[in-house]
C-alpha cells in the first residue's frame, strides 16, 4: 500500500514541461483564460444569494423579465477573475428544465476566452467536435461579442467568447445588477482547474477529444493501480492547453472494494459532468476561515493527518496548528508546495463541489493528499449510505 502511494508520488513529482509537450505544434486554439462558468439551477435568485454570502461573489450583471427575456433569468457574479452565471428557467419545458430535471443544479457551460470565436469554432468542429452554437455576433451600445460553442462530455458545453473591445457589464442583453447587499469577497482570484467525471471506460475517449479537437496535451496520469487501493477507485488524467491556463482533469470510475465516488456522482448526475471547480486564493487560511464563518461546509480531515506533515512536506510558511484547525491539506512537488481544501457537495445530490487551492510553486494536483482526501470522501459516502 505505502509502495503504491509512493509510486504515485513519483508520477506526480515528475515535473511536466509545457514547452516540451507543445513546442512542435502550433497552437490552433489559443485560449486566454476561463471566461465564465454557467450553472443551470432551480432557483437562480437563491443560488446567487448563496454564492454572494458564502463564497464572497459580487453582483455583476442580470438578464431576465426586466431586460426583455421571457423564458429564463441569469445572474452574473464576479470575484476577481472568476465569473459565475446562474441561470433558471421561467417557464415549463425546454432545455434548461430538462437539464435540471436530469442532473439537478450543475455546470452547463465552461466558457473559454478567445481572440477569435469563429476560428475556434472552425478549428474544433473540423477536428470532430460537435457543434452547440454556431458563431453568433451579439451587439449593443457597449460593443460587440462573438460566441460559438461545442459539446464536451455529457451535456456539458464549451462556449468560446471573443470580446473584441466590449465594455458592457457582461454580454449584450445584460444590465448592471445593482444590489444593496454586497458581502465582501473572500479572496478567490481565478479558476485553477475544472474536473470532469466521465462514464466507465470513457476517460481515454474524452482525453483524446481534448487532444484532437482542442490541441490539449496530457500532463499527469493516475491509473487505478495508483489510486484504486483501499481508498477510492478512480482513474484520472490531467489535460492542459498550451499556455497552461486551462487544465481539465478527467476522472473515470474504476472497480474497487467500495463504490467509487465517481460512480456515485454519475448515478446522481445521471451521466458525465463537472465534478469540481478549483478556485485559487493567495491566502488560503483567510479565505477558508471566512468561508467557514459564512456557512460553507468543508470535508473533515482527521488530526492525525498533521502528525507527520512536516516530515512529508518540509518547511512551510504556514503555522501547522492553524492549518490543522481548518483542515487544510498540503502537498509538495519538486517545484514547491500547494495547500488545498475541498467543500462538501454544494447541492443536495452528491455531485458538484468546490476546491480552494493556494499554489506556492507546485503545479501538481495534490496526489500526496489523495489518501486523506479519499478517506474523507468515503466517510461522507458512508453517512449518505451510498458506499
Ligand atoms: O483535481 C484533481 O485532480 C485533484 C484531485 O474526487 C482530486 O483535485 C481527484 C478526485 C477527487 C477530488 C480531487
Ligand atoms: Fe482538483
Amino acid at each position: 500500500m505505502a509502495a503504491k502511494i509512493k509510486n504515485l508520488k513519483n508520477i506526480q513529482n515528475t515535473t511536466y514541461s509545457l514547452e516540451k509537450l507543445f513546442d512542435e505544434a502550433e497552437d490552433f486554439l489559443p485560449l486566454l483564460g476561463t471566461d465564465y462558468i454557467e450553472l443551470y439551477v432551480g432557483n437562480a435568485k437563491q443560488s446567487a444569494h448563496f454564492y454572494k454570502t458564502a463564497f464572497g461573489f459580487q453582483s455583476e450583471a442580470y438578464a431576465g423579465l426586466e431586460t426583455g427575456l421571457k423564458d429564463r433569468v441569469s445572474y452574473v457574479l464576479k470575484q476577481d477573475k472568476i465569473r459565475l452565471v446562474l441561470t433558471s428557467p421561467l417557464q415549463k419545458d425546454g432545455e434548461i428544465n430538462q437539464h435540471i430535471n436530469i442532473h439537478g443544479d450543475g455546470v452547463k457551460i465552461v466558457a473559454l476566452w478567445v481572440e477569435d470565436a469563429k476560428k475556434a469554432y472552425e478549428e474544433t468542429t473540423s477536428r470532430g467536435a460537435k457543434s452547440y452554437l454556431k458563431p453568433t455576433v451579439e451587439k449593443d451600445e457597449f460593443g460587440e461579442v462573438v460566441r460559438s460553442g461545442i459539446y464536451t462530455y455529457g451535456e456539458t458545453v464549451h462556449i468560446f467568447v471573443e470580446r473584441k473591445n466590449y465594455n458592457g457589464v457582461f454580454l449584450p442583453g445584460y444590465k448592471k445588477w445593482e444590489s444593496h447587499y454586497n458581502p465582501t469577497p473572500v479572496g478567490l482570484n481565478y479558476v485553477d482547474h475544472m474536473v470532469g467525471n466521465v462514464g466507465w471506460g470513457e476517460m481515454k475517449k474524452w482525453c483524446e477529444f481534448y487532444a484532437k479537437t482542442m490541441g490539449f496535451a496530457q500532463i499527469i496520469s493516475f491509473t487505478d493501480d495508483d489510486i484504486s487501493t483501499d481508498y477510492t477507485a478512480l482513474m484520472s488524467k490531467v489535460m492542459s492547453n498550451g499556455n497552461g491556463r486551462i487544465k481539465f482533469p478527467i476522472n473515470e470510475p474504476a472497480k474497487g472494494k467500495k463504490k467509487s465516488q465517481i460512480e456515485e456522482y454519475l448515478d446522481f448526475y445521471n451521466g458525465s459532468g463537472v465534478q469540481h471547480i478549483a478556485l485559487a486564493t493567495n491566502n488560503i487560511v483567510e479565505t477558508v476561515s471566512e468561508m467557514r464563518k459564512r456557512g460553507v461546509e468543508f470535508l473533515y480531515v482527521p488530526e492525525t493527518y498533521y502528525d507527520d506533515l512536516l516530515e512529508r512536506v518540509g518547511d512551510i510558511d504556514e503555522n501547522v496548528e492553524v492549518l490543522k484547525e481548518h483542515g487544510i491539506l498540503i502537498d509538495r512537488d519538486d517545484e514547491g508546495y500547494l495547500l488545498q481544501l475541498f467543500t462538501k457537495p454544494v447541492v443536495d445530490r452528491p455531485t458538484m463541489f468546490f476546491e480552494i487551492i493556494q499554489r506556492k510553486g507546485a503545479q501538481s494536483f495534490g496526489v500526496g493528499n489523495f489518501k486523506a482526501l479519499f478517506e474523507a470522501i468515503e466517510r461522507e459516502q458512508e453517512n449518505r449510505g451510498t458506499l
